[in-house]
């Protein structure tokens, strides 16, 4: 009776615990961790290295599986890692675009596959109800902010050579264009050479020794598309035998930590940030998406303007 009564406990004991094995894996099913597919259309300067830690750290915190690619600066690249995501079923994408047309395709694959795509620091020129929303800087403010700075500093009067972003790209196009509202509303400002210098350091040296070969001391402001860009054409003009800062001007947009050195160091005279920390905000965008909340088209980062005087004293504390 005794074991009879051992072996039915035992039987019992058997069948609790294969259900409750079964019904932990169930339950794991459930909570598998989301997976989020990062496209980054390159990885040449500091200020991408930012943003991409920026969305690894934030995965990490909330305990996201994140695919990362670097597109290397090929459009081509970018859209078949976004395929791929697509293919693989991911539940969300972030996507820093390299210029603002030709996605259109991709994106309307992911929504057609109902996975939601949350676009970082670029925009794109396409029917918004394929994206969730943009998340970064208003960069036609950025380029008046610079614009208002140089007029300041210059009393109105001034030779400017631009070195522009990676064509097509919209911190390209929009910062040129608000930089411009100033030049044209004050004739004293001319914009004497304008070449791209892909937003990235080696080009934008390059650019600017072609500059000073053009013009030389008649340059007396450069305007950077960004803080890279901005370093290569101090170099440049160093070793051209000028002091930038004092002979020519300086100015950029980011806010790097090169950028504020290169302020510290009195060689720039100011700049405009732009934040590269858009992790948290994007993950948030992807979990209203997955609620199904609608989300705003375009979700604003906070900038500041820097000048050289206050750069040593906030140094320190910049966070990219
Ligand atoms: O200013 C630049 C980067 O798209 C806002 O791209 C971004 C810009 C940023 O390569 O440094």
């Amino acid at each position: 009776m005794k074991r009879n009564i051992m072996v039915l406990l035992m039987v019992v004991l058997m069948v609790f615990a294969s259900s409750a094995v079964f019904g932990a894996g169930q339950a794991e099913g459930a909570d598998q961790p989301k997976v989020v597919g990062f496209s980054q259309c390159d990885s040449q300067q500091a200020w991408r290295w930012a943003e991409t830690e920026s969305v690894k750290e934030e995965a990490a915190l909330r305990g996201y599986t994140l695919q990362y690619n670097d597109a290397q600066s090929s459009q081509a690249n970018q859209i078949a890692a976004v395929r791929s995501f697509i293919a693989q079923g991911v539940d969300g994408i972030l996507l820093a675009p390299q210029v603002t047309t030709g996605f259109g395709p991709v994106l309307r694959e992911a929504k057609e596959a109902g996975i939601p795509v949350v676009l970082l620091d670029r925009k794109v020129d396409e029917d918004p109800s394929l994206f969730v929303t943009f998340i970064g800087s208003d960069f036609v403010w950025e380029g008046e902010q610079v614009g208002k700075i140089v007029l300041e500093d210059t009393n109105g009067t001034a030779n400017i050579v631009e070195l522009q972003g990676t064509p097509g790209a919209d911190p390209t196009i929009e910062r040129k264009a608000g930089f411009e509202k100033v030049v044209n509303a004050n004739p004293g400002l001319k914009i004497i050479l304008s070449q791209t210098g892909d937003f990235n350091r080696t080009k934008g040296k390059e650019v600017m020794e072609a500059f000073l070969k053009a013009e030389g001391k008649n340059i007396d402001v450069v305007y950077a598309h960004n803080d890279d860009m901005a370093v290569g054409a101090i170099q440049a003009i160093k070793e051209y035998g000028l002091d930038p800062g004092k002979d020519i001007l300086v100015y950029s947009i980011d806010g790097v930590r090169d950028g504020f050195q290169a302020m510290v160091d009195g060689d720039l005279n100011a700049l405009v940030e732009c934040t590269p920390l858009l992790g948290p905000q994007g993950f948030d965008a992807l979990e209203a998406a997955w609620r199904g909340e609608e989300v705003s088209k375009w979700i604003k980062s906070e900038d500041g303007i820097f000048r050289m005087e206050e750069a040593a004293a906030l140094i320190e504390n910049r966070k990219y």
